[in-house]
């Protein structure tokens, strides 16, 4: 397979390349392209050192596949001429996510919906991958009524600049470059993306909408707060769930244990819990402080935490490629 990997100079762009090896997935050529400023350097991929080529020169190439995280402006400009000239888009910037006429996928979830005539796919937004990882199969048993997810969200899903502030921070350097209206270490900002309307962030409103497309459900009323706080292994969300039916606290935690991709991990008597430190560098969605909301019948709270790097982008990403070569829809 010729894959390209625009945005590989990015966080998600250096994870992606990084399963694309762990995963073995079959690249004859990996084509790294970056943003003209970057057009030169050179990438590393199986040990080989390969030279980032320009947008126009990896269409040129014609890959089987081209895995985007270059933002939603690139994305909007050259996943279409990508797919014009053949290749299959795998887009992870929020550009196509709610088109009418695009898929969102989650393999675990929705990935049959996939056809040969799907040229751009759009990779869910990383808090709500891990959301509707543990909805989707408490959806099929009790039916969603309401749910309201608050996150806390990793530095990392901002990308490096973030990072590099928090880090400045913390060793107490003043001048450190502000990616956030204000100092992240030592605080929590109520305010990922920008705002939008009704003054909602665009990342609450991503959480409010995709999951409903995802699960291929409208039916239930979804409510989201989303929240910045100095962390990097990955986001962590505290999720209450109303049913329309009743339900059993072993039968959630069964179901969830053999969930493919979820991994229950709930034993608080001996402070075993999801953790952002635990889940950094794994590709599983964890899932604990599963408990009864005893305020109201049919209604469950718990924990969901994931790496929003590998699960919550580039893994997923890389998930929907093997089942395109798998079904022999690329
Ligand atoms: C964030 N989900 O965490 C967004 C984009 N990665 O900032």
């Amino acid at each position: 397979m010729k894959v390209a990997l625009v945005g590989a100079t990015g966080m998600v762009g250096e994870v992606m390349l990084k399963v694309l090896e762990e995963r073995n997935f079959p690249v004859t050529k990996l084509i790294p392209v970056a943003s003209e400023k970057s057009v030169g350097k050179t990438i590393f991929f199986k040990n080989e050192a390969i030279e980032v080529v320009s947008m126009q020169e990896a269409i040129d190439m014609q890959p089987h596949i081209a895995l985007f995280s270059a933002g939603g402006n690139t994305s909007l400009e050259f996943a279409p001429k990508f797919a014009a000239a053949g290749t299959t888009v795998i887009d992870n910037s929020s550009a196509f996510r709610m088109d009418a006429d695009k898929k969102l996928v989650v393999p675990e979830i929705n990935a049959e919906e996939l056809t040969p005539e799907d040229k751009i796919i759009a990779n869910p937004n990383c808090s709500t991958i891990q959301l509707v990882m543990v909805l989707h199969p408490l959806n099929k048993k009790f039916g969603l009524k309401r749910v309201v997810v608050s996150t806390y969200q990793s530095v990392t899903g901002t990308g490096k600049n973030a990072v590099d502030q928090l880090n400045a921070e913390i060793s107490g350097d003043a001048d450190a470059a502000k990616v956030y209206p204000y100092e992240i270490f030592k605080n929590a900002l109520p305010h990922c993306d920008v705002f939008a309307e009704d003054d909602y962030t665009k990342e609450e409103i991503k959480l409010m909408t995709e999951p409903k497309k995802i699960l291929g459900d409208d039916s239930f009323n979804l409510t989201a707060t989303a929240v910045r706080v100095p962390v990097q292994g990955g986001h962590s969300e505290s999720v209450n769930i109303e049913f329309e039916n009743d339900f059993d606290i072993d039968e959630i935690r069964n179901i969830l244990s053999e969930t493919p991709g979820v991994t229950v991990l709930d034993d608080v008597q001996n402070k075993i819990y999801p953790m952002p430190l635990y889940a950094d560098g794994k590709d599983e969605v964890f899932v604990g402080r599963i408990r009864r909301d005893r305020s109201q019948p049919n209604t469950l709270n718990l924990w969901i935490v994931a790496d929003n790097l590998r699960k919550g982008a580039a893994t997923n990403a890389v998930q929907i490629a093997e089942y395109l070569v798998k079904q022999d829809l690329v």
